[in-house]
């Protein structure tokens, strides 16, 4: 047997337990991806794939390039780690100097973490210890919505709103609840950019106030744009007030953008896309393109300031290993490097409108219950097959695969997020195949 047969033969046994993944499925059939370059994987088998889903809504950048490879080379060859507990290294402070310089002003500090989840429950962590600091220790309470994402660490899982991802790990943290979600099918389908229905959801956030008492809740986090649950995309009005009854509370707003951020939506931020500041805002993925993992909280300077009027000593009991880990911070700047050169942070506005008529052009095909668009992201929304939901979602995927074209899904919703690199025939490319693999599924 040569080394390739060997592999695949003792996959079904492979020590791998594989994240968010029908595990005994895959194994029997797996998909590997062996190389990736500017907007292409190549399979294991040599064949090539357009990433329409820029890896896992991060490589904004496309794959592999060249400044933030060699970034990445130079500095794990020069000082591969070095500890930022009460020690640091200039890259971090670099780093951290140039990531303030693309966050909208007034948001000049930032925690790094190394990922997603970890950026989530920095976030948590930093808006109940800046109640307690500044006298208000009584705000313990987070909100979340239904259908939000947050990652999978204890506090991303509490204030998510995604049952499968809650149901098996008991009763989590105490003190949350949630809004409810913005989908409205019966209003919004076929909206092109923030539906016209739905700024009355944000209102839900009253009830809470008046049911919890509005002085025991230390913040709210949402997606600006939910990713994950199947592209749901603002209300108009609906960001803007959840932002003033935030304010009128005193409560801070968390906007996760994890997914928004770094050119998704046509801005640097979703903040500045759909016009509404947070307090705080979560990112990670597009900050260093996925090349090495590592997430980043931006705080408002007035939160900063407030712990550094403390007693003196550690201002906040919180950090990571590898918070401002070098090797994350050179493919970093690598990033911020190639995003300033290409225009990337602002490049999908240019690419919008024919992504959107693209994107609903679709309408019409078998099967297509919704279509939703805003930046480079879309959503497509599949009526689910009677009994098995998902199963119509997860074919569409499979045969994008095999046709050359990588996608993602998300139960019945297909969500699009290609590299910002991307170019007009390949956006062709990605909705001529995914309107071709979903008409044929049964
Ligand atoms: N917040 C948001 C808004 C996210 O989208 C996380 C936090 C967690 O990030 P980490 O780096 O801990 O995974 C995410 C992650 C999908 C998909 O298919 C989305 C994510 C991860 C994996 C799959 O939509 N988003």
């Amino acid at each position: 047997m040569n080394k390739r047969a060997e592999f695949l033969a003792g996959l079904e046994q492979s020590a791998f337990w594989m994240p968010f993944t029908a595990n005994r499925q895959f194994k029997k059939s797996p998909r590997l991806l062996a190389r990736a370059e500017g907007m292409f994987y190549w399979t294991a088998d040599g064949r090539q794939l357009l990433d329409g889903t820029a890896g896992l809504w991060c490589v904004n950048a496309g794959h592999c390039r060249p400044k933030i490879v060699e970034a990445v080379r130079r500095q794990v060859g020069e000082m591969d780690f070095a500890p930022t507990f009460q020690m640091g290294h200039p890259i971090a402070f670099e780093f951290a100097a140039r990531v303030a310089g693309v966050a909208p002003p007034g948001f000049s500090r930032v925690f790094f973490t190394n990922s997603g989840s970890e950026s989530v429950d920095t976030a948590l962590k930093i808006a109940l210890a800046y109640h307690r600091a500044h006298g208000e220790a009584g705000r313990y309470r987070l909100i979340g919505r239904e259908r939000g994402y947050h990652g999978v660490n204890f506090g991303g899982t509490a204030v998510g709103g995604i049952a499968a991802n809650k149901k098996m790990f008991g009763p989590g943290v105490a003190g949350v609840d949630h809004i409810r979600h913005t989908h409205d099918l019966s209003r919004n389908s076929f909206s092109r950019g923030q539906p016209a229905h739905g700024a009355e959801f944000a209102d839900e956030l009253e009830r809470l106030c008046a049911l919890h008492d509005a002085s025991s809740i230390a913040a709210v986090i949402v997606e600006p744009l939910a990713g994950s649950a199947g592209v749901l995309v603002p209300p108009a009005g609906y960001l803007e007030r959840l932002r003033e009854i935030c304010s009128k509370h005193g409560i801070l707003l968390i906007f996760d953008e994890v997914i928004t951020g770094f050119g998704r939506l046509g801005k640097p931020f979703g903040s500045q896309r759909f016009g509404v500041m947070p307090d705080l805002f979560t990112s990670a993925k597009g900050l260093t393109n996925g090349t090495v993992p590592m997430g980043a909280v931006f705080i408002k300077d007035s939160i900063y300031e407030a712990f550094m009027q403390g007693p003196a000593g550690i201002e906040l009991f919180h950090g990571y290993t590898y918070s401002g880990h070098p090797v994350a911070c050179a493919a970093g700047i690598g990033t911020l490097d190639t995003y300033a050169e290409e225009g990337l942070l602002t490049r999908a506005a240019s690419l919008e409108k024919h992504w959107e008529d693209a994107a609903h052009a679709l309408k019409g095909t078998r099967h297509v219950i919704d279509i939703r668009n805003c930046g480079l992201i879309a959503g497509i929304e599949l009526e689910p097959r009677r009994g098995a939901p998902g199963a119509r979602g997860y074919e569409a995927f499979v045969k994008a695969f095999e046709n050359g074209v990588l996608i993602r899904v998300t139960g019945d919703t297909i969500a699009l997020s290609p590299p910002l690199i991307i170019e007009k025939p390949q956006i062709e490319r990605i909705f001529d195949t995914v309107r071709s693999v979903v008409a044929a599924t049964p």
